[in-house]
């Protein structure tokens, strides 16, 4: 396990931090904010995806297969969805708006298709306008499917993403096919692509001209992606990716940039062994963060409020194994000390900042939570 100085530093200062607090029981403020949480909305099971309003009411995914509109204290279903196979870590999954949502009602979907061909499904993208009168889903429009279908229930990814220009960028994982997808840009699986947001592919993608490829490709060498958002000042698209065993990363998505996966990582296999022996390779982008051990990432969002002193520009991150929410600082492009929030809360699933600038997380068997500042 490699820890860099400084982070080791932190993590020891904040663990002697704690146990000055148990042993004294005196408050010992070991973040600049303490916070609280609200459940705002329960009964849900695994809320894949959370995609805020202009009106603040919230769309929530639920990987069953179930669309809400959450307004005014009720959850109600949203008619509408195509057909999804729930299979494993598929189903229904990211819900982002379009950057014009105010104007064209716009919302992009992933989630598990069997559509297309063979057995099993794959990740697919749509479009639809939500009509929030008649809480429903119209001019559906499929933009991506990822192809062949598989019968595996593994990485399908699927976040989504805008960057300042408009262009729609989301991940799929490999498919559990890691020798063979994920260096192959002919194949689908265990990449970033990028569309624009009616779902043509832009003429200047990478590999447009390459005889065979994808081109909606943007970026390969990943695992499963299940983080993606737009850096607020540089503009960038972050992404974090599950690891095997150990390596999980964050990764600045450059264009036509090889990740490195499964030739480079910091994992082992589940059982221990070894994969690769290496870590770097020229020509493989190195990721700017790794864990290890693996937390899980699920989710992620830069905090960009005024609304948690000391907390702007940091980024977050569930953790799903563990069980929390990470904040890390950031200084430029380096993660300069992680902070464990809402430790032993569940499974953290995804988290977003609403239009007035609160932070909601999504947990796993228990709902969405808001996150309060109480010594603001
Ligand atoms: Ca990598």
């Amino acid at each position: 396990m490699k820890i860099s100085t400084p982070i080791l530093l932190l993590l020891c200062v904040s663990f002697i931090a704690q146990c000055h607090k148990k042993q004294n029981d005196i408050p010992v403020d070991t973040s600049p904010i303490s916070i609280q949480t609200e459940l705002i909305v329960d009964d849900l099971t695994i809320a894949w995806g959370m995609a805020f309003l202009p009106d603040k009411s919230l769309l929530i995914t639920e990987k069953s297969g179930t669309l809400y509109h959450y307004i005014d204290g009720e959850k109600k279903e949203v008619n509408g969805l195509p057909d999804i196979l729930m299979r494993g870590q598929g189903g229904l999954m990211d819900i982002i708006l379009h950057p014009n949502y105010k104007n064209n009602n716009w919302v992009y979907i992933s989630y598990a298709s069997p559509e297309g061909e063979g057995e099993g499904s794959n990740t697919a993208i749509m479009r639809a306008k939500f009509d929030a009168e008649n809480n429903t889903l119209t001019e559906n429009q499929l933009l991506y499917k990822a192809s062949p279908n598989t019968t595996s229930g593994r990485h399908y990814g699927c976040r989504l993403a805008f960057d300042n220009q408009g262009y729609l960028y989301f991940t799929i994982g490999d498919r559990g096919e890691r020798d063979l997808n994920p260096q192959d840009i002919t194949l689908d699986g265990g990449k970033v692509y990028r569309l624009h947001d009616d779902g043509q592919i832009p003429t200047d993608n990478p590999f447009v001209e390459q005889t065979g490829a994808q081109i909606a490709i943007y970026s390969y060498g990943h695992r499963n992606g299940q983080g993606l958002t737009k850096h607020p000042i540089t503009g960038k698209i972050w992404k974090h990716e599950h690891g095997p065993k150990g390596g999980d990363e964050i990764n600045i998505i450059d264009k036509g940039k090889n990740y490195g996966w499964p030739i480079i990582s910091y994992g082992v296999n589940y059982d221990g062994t070894k994969f690769t022996e290496l870590t770097h390779k020229e020509g493989m982008e190195q990721p700017i963060h790794y864990w290890t051990p693996s937390i899980a990432p699920s989710g992620m969002c830069f905090i960009t409020s005024d609304i948690y002193r000391g907390w702007k520009g940091n980024l977050l991150v569930g953790s799903l194994s563990f069980q929390y929410l990470e904040r890390l600082e950031i200084e430029g492009n380096k993660v300069v000390n992680r902070v464990k929030l809402l430790p032993d809360i569940g499974r953290v699933r995804d988290v977003r900042m609403s239009p007035d600038g609160y932070i909601y997380v999504s947990v796993e068997s228990k709902g969405i939570f808001k996150l309060v500042p109480t010594n603001k």
